[in-house]
């Protein structure tokens, strides 16, 4: 066997977004030989492919980034909301204060990955045909690593340009004079919506299912306000590490139940004016619980929106008077001028929930009621098999040799959303079972990374070869993540949360949902007491 890399390494991290980047640093620091493998050419994760016109971050500053004062006291955002230009800049500068190239092979794909036991080592090999070894490995391929295109008859026959938002070229898609159609309007969707309404001649979006979208408190920060406020960041990072969603608020100790509907709105109307996520994951304690108080959310939302639509027809669908799911039990997008696109002659709205897309034809997209939607562009905004699919991707088979695909087939398991049974050594941040989505990503990621490293520390120190997840604790963390499920309204929605999105995947919540207070207890608790859950083999 030839080691064409000649890696044999202490840990290998697949993925060069905020998880891989995070580790990749303090693990080096610890003194670990560390190396990353990156399929995208640079750093940013999805920020590398998400590059489609007008996507930017939907967490405000500073939630969305590193809490590294080396990285952040010398950085000035420029938007409130960044964009993904800015996000891109943010990870090489993120290169140049932390050194962090020379111990990343880009452009390289893993394409599988089998731990052995008896050599206590991961073999890993990529796409490119070379092969490396690393005593752990932590796959930081983030939520969105795996996009969903439907397979739409007729696909491969379009003429025009068709781009699936995550794959979006890196030369800009000219759409001027062009006649462009859109299809889905989940947060990619509403964000390209707002960029071909104003570049294209003419645009056709195609919406299953409305977003409940929230109002985006865009603008510009100065370097100045940014400055004034560093001193305050060190106890704001660590607020967003106390609260429920991982920001620097949280819901409030309120039920919607509680007040009359005047109070309700009232109050409601200032977490709108806020213009971010306070109105989903800072407002009634009791919102994803009980029907009532997510009803109220749900008729104010409507409200503010169906004030800025002038057509009624168009009105209902966009914000139906019936909510088609729970307030915020799908993830709701920021929009900053979405809801106005829609009172332009030149932008088109066909409903696909009832009249489904059937076929792509040469020129164009056709419904299942024979109508042909000429058009010369498309974006496909389908979104991903979000957090599974990214881990499966990568061909991972347990010591006995079977795909993480199968193991996966009936429901998923992991322990503590951080390790699996026949994964020795392996650790994940932001994966299945753990608050991921739910909770701002960099908070999570921070939190989950400490305590991989702090395990693998401790572990090197004890002469452990490896460290295993046992059955049984995965089966009781299965049942906790479904139990805290039920207690709430999500899975009530076809989401993709609950991995509804994706023909033929099991219908199971995806995530989380105690909080990012008492997830963090929770795993914290276990490292201090030792693993319990955990099978410990030494040299
Ligand atoms: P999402 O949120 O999964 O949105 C995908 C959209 O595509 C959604 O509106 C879907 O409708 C729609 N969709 C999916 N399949 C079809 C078919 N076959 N026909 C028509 N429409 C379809 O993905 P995004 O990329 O927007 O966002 C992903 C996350 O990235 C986002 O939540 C943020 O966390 C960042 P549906 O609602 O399923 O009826």
């Amino acid at each position: 066997e030839t080691y064409a890399d000649n890696l044999d390494l202490d840990v290998l991290i697949v993925g060069a977004g905020f998880s891989g980047v995070y580790l990749l640093y303090k693990l080096r620091q610890a003194g670990f030989k560390v190396k990353v493998y990156d399929a995208s050419h640079a750093f940013g994760g999805v920020w590398r492919w998400n590059c489609y016109p007008g996507a930017r971050v939907d967490s405000d500053l500073p939630a969305y980034e590193f809490s590294l004062p080396e990285v952040y006291k010398n950085w000035t955002w420029k938007e409130r909301f960044p964009g993904w230009q800015e996000l891109q800049e943010y990870f090489d500068y993120c290169d140049h204060v932390l050194d962090l190239r020379k111990d990343v092979s880009f452009n390289t794909v893993v394409n599988g990955a089998q731990f052995d036991r008896e050599s206590g080592k991961w073999v890993v090999t990529t796409e490119d045909g070379r092969t490396a070894k690393a005593k752990y490995l932590l796959p930081c391929v983030g939520f969105a690593a795996k996009r969903y295109v439907p397979d739409w008859k007729g696909l491969d026959t379009f003429k025009g340009e068709i781009h699936h938002s995550s794959f979006w070229p890196t030369e800009d898609v000219d759409v001027s004079g062009k006649r462009t159609a859109v299809i889905g309007t989940g947060s990619t969707g509403i964000q390209i919506i707002q960029e071909w309404a104003k570049a294209s001649k003419e645009l056709t979006v195609f919406q299953r299912t409305p977003n409940m979208s929230i109002k985006m408190g865009q603008r510009k920060v100065s370097a100045e306000e940014q400055q004034n406020r560093k001193h305050m960041y060190p106890e704001l990072f660590k607020k967003r590490t106390e609260s429920f969603g991982g920001f620097c608020f949280d819901f409030v100790n309120k039920k919607g139940t509680e007040l009359d509907i005047a109070e309700a709105n009232a109050f409601l109307q200032s977490l709108w004016d806020n213009g971010d996520f306070t109105f989903w994951v800072g407002t009634f304690s009791d919102i994803f619980k009980d029907q009532v108080t997510n009803k109220i959310v749900y008729d104010f939302w409507r409200s503010k929106v169906v004030g800025r639509l002038n057509d009624p027809a168009v009105a209902e669908l966009l914000a139906p008077k019936e909510p088609p799911h729970p307030w915020g039990c799908k993830r709701p997008s920021l929009e900053q001028d979405f809801y106005d696109q829609f009172n332009k002659p030149n932008v088109h709205l066909v409903s696909v929930k009832h009249n489904p897309i059937v076929e792509i034809k040469p020129n164009g997209i056709v419904t299942a009621d024979g109508k042909l939607h000429e058009v010369d562009v498309i974006a496909v905004a389908t979104g991903f098999d979000a957090v599974t699919g990214s881990m499966i991707n990568m061909n991972l088979k347990n010591t006995e040799g079977t795909h993480l695909r199968d193991l996966w087939k009936d429901g998923v398991r992991t322990y503590l959303g951080l390790a699996m049974k026949g994964f020795p050594n392996m650790f994940f941040p932001y994966g299945p079972q753990a608050p991921t989505t739910f909770v701002n990503g960099p908070t999570l990621i921070e939190l989950q990374s400490d305590w991989i490293i702090e395990v693998i520390k401790k572990a090197e120190q004890d002469g452990v070869k490896y460290i295993e997840a046992e059955e049984k604790p995965q089966e009781e963390w299965a049942s906790h993540i479904c139990e805290l499920a039920d207690k709430t309204l999500f899975p009530l929605a076809d989401s993709w949360y609950m991995g509804a999105n994706i023909p033929g995947k099991k219908r199971e919540m995806i995530s989380y949902l105690g909080g990012l207070p008492a997830y963090t207890q929770t795993i914290e608790e276990n490292r201090k007491n030792g693993l319990p859950g955990f099978k410990l083999v030494k040299e």
